[in-house]
């Protein structure tokens, strides 16, 4: 299969010389789920796995496109302010380039699986004592000095890159859906989706192009609110978020597309996580699920009443926050190695 970069070049801000790297990200499956089409009564519903990029996020397909252009324009290191999967991601991509990668996170607020990912990938790490936000505006300052390349979604390659997914999902199914559920964060996603479906469209790929419907956790959810977040909490720490740099793009999106961005609660996130896992066999982690308990939610007023095709982003892998898994159970049953004792222990289970 030819990489993101060759497969889309035609829709990617390269030339003949920018780096063709690749960790094999993009094409990720588009798994039907059988349970959201019951429980909605929607006809089709497709889960987007994203979870199944190299680095195990969506990250990835902007982080290709972010990293060949610093590679391209001779940077000679990289930066970023992260939740967990923008450093992951930046991390690989930055070893496979052969460039120091610097990532600062928020003190206490990193799912453990990305954080080893950017210790394994040999990132500098720093942990501030704020949320997200603050450090974001750290490394923006950081970034002015010109010594490294800034690879936050507010460079506009990561945005670029992103979008392929929307393309993806249109060649896939022939079409663009009727609706698309996100989770938002920074809100450079939702973003990069609506240029995707509208470039997919120009370019003949779909012949329509679906509403956006944008999920925030409750506790961080500034564009629903209309004002930035002091101190943003929710359960899904990748949107731990509380004054996305890609506000505007968001709104546009929702507007443009006639979509909505609504806030689910922490209780509504878990409940979605854990379901579609047993339902489906899809893990993915807690911020992903927000995109499903927002459809969930819609349908359940009937405002998905006019929907044939839903697709829902699930952005991240599962595995990414072991903790938070780890905590849907108490101890493990624990007895003598006999088929005795573990069938005595299975009666009482
Ligand atoms: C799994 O890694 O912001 O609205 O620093 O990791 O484009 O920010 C992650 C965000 C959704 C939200 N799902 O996407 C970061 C970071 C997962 C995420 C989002 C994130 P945006």
């Amino acid at each position: 299969m030819p990489s993101l970069l060759e497969r889309y070049a035609s829709f990617l801000p390269i030339t003949d010389r920018t780096p063709r790297i690749t960790l094999g990200e993009g094409a990720t499956p588009l798994v039907r789920s059988l349970w959201l089409e019951r429980e909605t009564g929607i006809d089709e519903v497709w889960l987007k796995c994203e979870g199944a990029n190299p680095t195990g996020s969506f990250k990835d397909r902007g982080m290709v496109v972010a990293v060949a252009k610093a590679l391209e324009t001779g940077s000679r290191a990289v930066l970023c302010a992260s939740t967990g999967n923008t450093a992951a991601s930046a991390a690989a991509y930055a070893a496979r380039a052969g460039l120091p990668c610097t990532v600062v996170l928020p003190a206490g607020y990193v799912a453990v699986g990305k954080l080893v990912q950017a210790i394994a990938f040999g990132a500098r790490i720093v942990a501030v004592r704020g949320a997200f936000d603050a450090a974001l505006a750290i490394v923006r300052e950081l970034g002015e000095s010109g010594e490294a390349t800034l690879v936050n979604s507010i460079n506009p390659h990561r945005i670029e890159g992103q979008k392929t997914a929307a393309l993806e999902i249109c060649e896939a199914l022939g079409d663009a859906p009727d609706a698309l559920f996100i989770p938002v964060g920074n809100a450079g996603n939702i973003t990069a989706y609506w240029r995707g479906f509208t470039q997919a469209h120009d370019a003949g790929i779909a012949r329509s192009k679906p509403r956006l419907y944008g999920f925030q956790a409750e506790g961080a959810a500034p564009i629903v609110r209309g004002m930035p977040v002091a101190d943003p909490r929710t359960v899904a720490t990748a949107i731990r978020i509380g004054a996305p740099a890609s506000w505007a793009g968001a709104v546009r999106a929702r507007d443009e597309s006639g979509g909505a961005i609504e806030a689910v609660s922490d209780e509504e996130i878990m409940d979605a996580y854990r379901e579609v896992a047993r339902h489906d066999g899809v893990f993915c982690e807690p911020a992903s699920a927000a995109a499903i308990a927002g459809l969930r939610k819609r349908a359940s007023v009937r405002a998905t009443k006019d929907t044939r095709r839903a697709v829902c982003v699930l952005t991240g892998n599962g595995l990414k926050d072991p903790d938070t898994a780890r905590s849907l159970a108490g101890e493990l049953l624990e007895v003598d190695a006999t088929a005795d004792a573990v069938r005595r222990a299975l009666a009482l289970a």
